[in-house]
């Protein structure tokens, strides 16, 4: 996957996207048969893709292989996948090099003598879902399975840097920031290492740090803290963006920063001590031609939408989103929430109290921050989404994922999103209080928004929680594009567009409610095996279709959004501090 910036100028890396072999294993006897040592039948596939979308396979659940041989001038080598969906099994020259689970966030294996010439590699995807499976079986959207995201080999020498992430805290005048980089460093050569790590911030030198490592030793390293003063904030308004470059003797790795302050006070989110209204929409990195391998054009023109809508945040739903759109995002202000695709709807009470699955969902968060850390649009980490959260399985969940988050996940807030807010039990261990509500669609009529955030905030007052932010985090109706009728006709753009409109006005007009996200931007397609029958197959929720064709929804949730930002500039909007 491309970066919008370059995170390597020393390290030599090879990108291996494009032309691979691949073979379908319906009767799972790729291992057995050992295809790893070469496919019997392979024929030819462009990597990034989701193997449904060949002829016949729209279907498939199982074992897919896929092959693909590069030259390497030999030495230490680390092959990264940025994502294959769900369970990834690979070997290189036939030896198993390991696994993955989950498949949208990125893993690594490194190779440490691997001999000059050519390599077979060999990656088993398979999208089947198993009783310990994050997701579960059931999931509002398909069950797309391959190689998704981009995969690279690079050449590591000497003392190498696997990763890094920038920590720091801003004072309370935001006129200094005191820093350090955490990084995860890996000696390559197979003699002790002796080098020192520079550390440098926009091309200035911050940092460095000396150390011995023995032969592919790996350690985790942090420079001393040091300070930034006046840094320049990154905001929806003005997104400053630093390059935070690492090298040693023989490595490299680049990555961008921002500075900013994300808080909750007197029941408002404070982004550097200013108010946020959350303007935002729900985005599934889905396309019914590319699955979930979401091509970057098409991911820039999603942003120009996004923005023409006049929103300022989106909501990841349901898992990571690659790292470019990201990139885009930092670039362009726009605030991200960031979640892993626990879809409540799909686990039950006794999975949540599974220890294996707790632990997947703590290994998934873990990869989320290790891979996402740096980003400054990240104001949100989502736990977990819809599920049964009124029982003591989901809190004593919630209450671990919460503390890990907030321990370990930088300067965010962390979050939730509940359809049962009446009988919630998690919401001591969450940040501001998200609701998935659909009044006006599932149940009740558009009036029932009226007066409904007051009854939510009597529960929360009873439980001691009302000082928390409201945000709305879905709500929204299906409309079938191109299907007008009468604005009281369900699966009209009409209807849509005006319950939407209705919603956004309720909710910009309650004090204790700081933003929402529309359900949903696009279109998508869901999976009947999934245990979810919707019309056409698609979810069709979507403000635009899944071609990105808008609804009479877009326009209503533009002249919503535009409306808001205005007010958010003139004196005594929401602008403004609460008293
Ligand atoms: C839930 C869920 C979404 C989607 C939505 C709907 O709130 O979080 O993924 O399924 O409902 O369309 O019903």
């Amino acid at each position: 996957m491309a970066r919008l910036f370059e995170e390597h100028l020393t390290r030599a890396c090879a990108c291996l996207d494009g032309a691979w072999r691949m073979q379908a294993d319906p009767c799972d006897v790729g291992e057995s048969e050992q295809w790893n040592l070469g496919l019997p039948n392979g024929a030819f596939t462009s990597v990034p893709s989701v193997f449904n979308l060949r002829e016949g396979m729209l279907d498939y659940e199982g074992a897919v292989f896929y092959e693909k041989n590069f030259f390497s001038g030999g030495g230490c080598l680390q092959l990264t996948f940025d994502g294959v969906l769900t369970k990834a099994k690979v070997w290189l020259d036939g030896d198993l090099l390991g696994t993955h689970t989950g498949g949208f966030t990125g893993f690594s294996f490194i190779v440490p003598n691997a001999a000059k010439g050519w390599h077979r590699l060999t990656v088993c995807a398979d999208n089947r879902f198993d009783a310990h499976s994050i997701p579960q079986k059931k999931v509002d959207w398909y069950h797309w399975g391959g190689i998704i995201r981009s995969v690279r080999v690079e050449m590591l020498r000497g003392i190498a840097i696997l990763s890094e992430r920038m920590e720091y805290t801003l004072d309370d005048a935001l006129t200094s920031a005191a820093v350090r980089v955490v990084m995860r460093l890996y000696n390559a050569s197979g003699a002790e290492t002796s080098d020192a790590v520079r550390v440098a911030l926009d091309g200035e030198e911050a940092a460095s740090v000396s150390l011995t490592l023995k032969p592919h030793e790996t350690r985790e390293v942090t420079t001393q803290p040091f300070s930034v003063q006046s840094p320049r904030l990154w905001s929806p308004e003005s997104p400053a963006l630093y390059t935070l470059s690492l090298s040693t003797a023989t490595d490299d790795l680049a990555d961008r920063v921002g500075f900013r302050l994300v808080e909750v006070k007197n029941g408002q989110v404070l982004l550097n001590h200013r108010p946020v209204e959350f303007r935002g929409v729900n985005r599934h990195e889905e396309h019914p031609d590319f699955g979930f391998a979401f091509p970057q054009t098409l991911m820039a023109r999603d942003l120009e939408l996004i923005r023409n809508l006049g929103c300022n945040a989106v909501r990841g739903s349901h898992y990571p989103n690659r790292k470019d759109f990201l990139d885009l995002l930092d670039e362009s202000g726009l605030m991200f929430w960031s979640e892993i695709p626990i879809w409540g709807c799909g686990f039950s009470r006794e999975a949540l109290a599974d220890p294996l699955i707790v632990a997947g969902g703590l290994e998934m968060h873990r990869e989320m921050l290790e891979q996402y850390y740096n980003h400054p649009c990240i104001l949100f980490w989502g736990m977990h989404n819809e599920i049964p959260s009124d029982c003591a399985a989901a809190v004593e969940m919630s209450r671990s994922y919460y503390r890990y988050l907030k321990e370990r996940g930088g300067n965010r807030l962390v979050v939730y999103a509940s359809n049962q807010p009446e009988k919630d039990l998690c919401l001591q261990d969450c940040d501001c209080v998200c609701l998935n509500i659909y009044l006006g669609w599932y149940e009740g009529n558009p009036s029932d928004w009226d007066g409904y955030t007051d009854r939510i905030l009597e529960r929360l007052r009873a439980l001691g929680v009302a000082d928390k932010p409201i945000l709305y985090s879905e709500f929204g109706a299906a409309a079938l594009f191109g299907c007008h009728d009468e604005d009281t006709v369900l699966w009209s753009e009409e209807y849509q567009a005006k319950l939407l409109a209705h919603c956004l006005r309720v909710f910009h007009s309650h004090p204790a409610v700081v933003g929402a996200f529309v359900w949903q931007f696009a279109d998508i397609r869901t999976c009947l095996a999934a245990g979810i029958n919707r019309a056409r197959g698609f979810n069709n929720k979507g403000i635009l279709n899944e071609y990105r064709k808008p609804k009479l929804a877009y326009h209503a949730v533009r002249q919503c959004y535009l409306e808001f930002a205005r007010a958010e500039s003139e004196p005594n909007g929401k602008g403004e501090m609460k008293p």
